[in-house]
């Protein structure tokens, strides 16, 4: 009694432009920090930033590692905003690091590897958006990874990697009826047990 409930540690995945970012500016309202992956800010992300615009190359390996890291530059702080009661949203996670991996055909056990350990989300929210939907919305195929064969691959592989904490949100609606379906999901999470780790992806 009288304990502050723990933050809720809640993943949003799907395509690239699929409306993500704009469901969390719409769906706040309780304290809330947001965290995209990869994180351009750190100094791994800017690496990752300077490779997705084309102004250096690596190896596939390399890039995987790469956003490894970056998660891991965050897990700090992601412990500390759950355990002081605050909600971490993260646009893209693990499930997005597997899921491009795998789809460009990195060997699975290796790439799965590379996120163990990592805290588990206490809901993924998957939103699906047809590949039309997707292209027509701004800014697609501007940066390295968005054309539409590894995006089709990569939705493929995503639905392989489903768990029983995910969610799926149909994303072709307008964003009222998103945001909707977002709050019914996130109000009702129970966060009664401590933020467990990921034992395998
Ligand atoms: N991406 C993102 C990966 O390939 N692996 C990862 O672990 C993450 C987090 O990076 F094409 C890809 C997905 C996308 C690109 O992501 C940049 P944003 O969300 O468009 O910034
Ligand atoms: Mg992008």
């Amino acid at each position: 009694m009288g304990e502050t409930k723990r933050g809720a540690l809640i993943i949003f995945e799907g395509l690239d432009r699929s409306g993500k970012s704009t469901q969390y500016l719409r769906s706040k309202g309780r304290t809330v920090e947001f965290i995209p992956f990869p994180d351009r800010s750190t100094p791994i992300g800017k690496l990752i930033d300077m490779y997705l615009r084309r102004e250096i190359d690596m190896s596939e390996e390399a890039l995987h590692l790469l956003f490894c890291a970056n998660r891991r530059e965050r897990v700090d702080f992601i412990q500390e905003c759950i355990s002081t009661g605050i909600d971490v949203v993260c646009d893209r996670y693990a499930y997005s690091g597997v899921a491009y991996s795998l789809a460009k055909g990195l060997p699975a056990d290796w790439v799965r590897a590379g996120d163990v350990g990592m805290p588990q989300p206490d809901v993924v929210l998957f939103f699906e958006v047809s590949p039309e939907v997707a292209c027509q919305r701004g800014g697609f195929g501007e940066e390295r990874l968005e054309t539409g064969e590894l995006q089709r691959k990569v939705r493929e592989t995503m639905k392989l990697l489903r768990k029983p904490f995910w969610q799926m949100v149909n994303a072709d609606g307008d964003v009222q009826t998103v945001e909707g379906e977002v709050r019914a999901i996130v109000d009702h999470l129970d966060l009664h047990l401590p933020l467990q780790l990921l034992d395998q992806i």
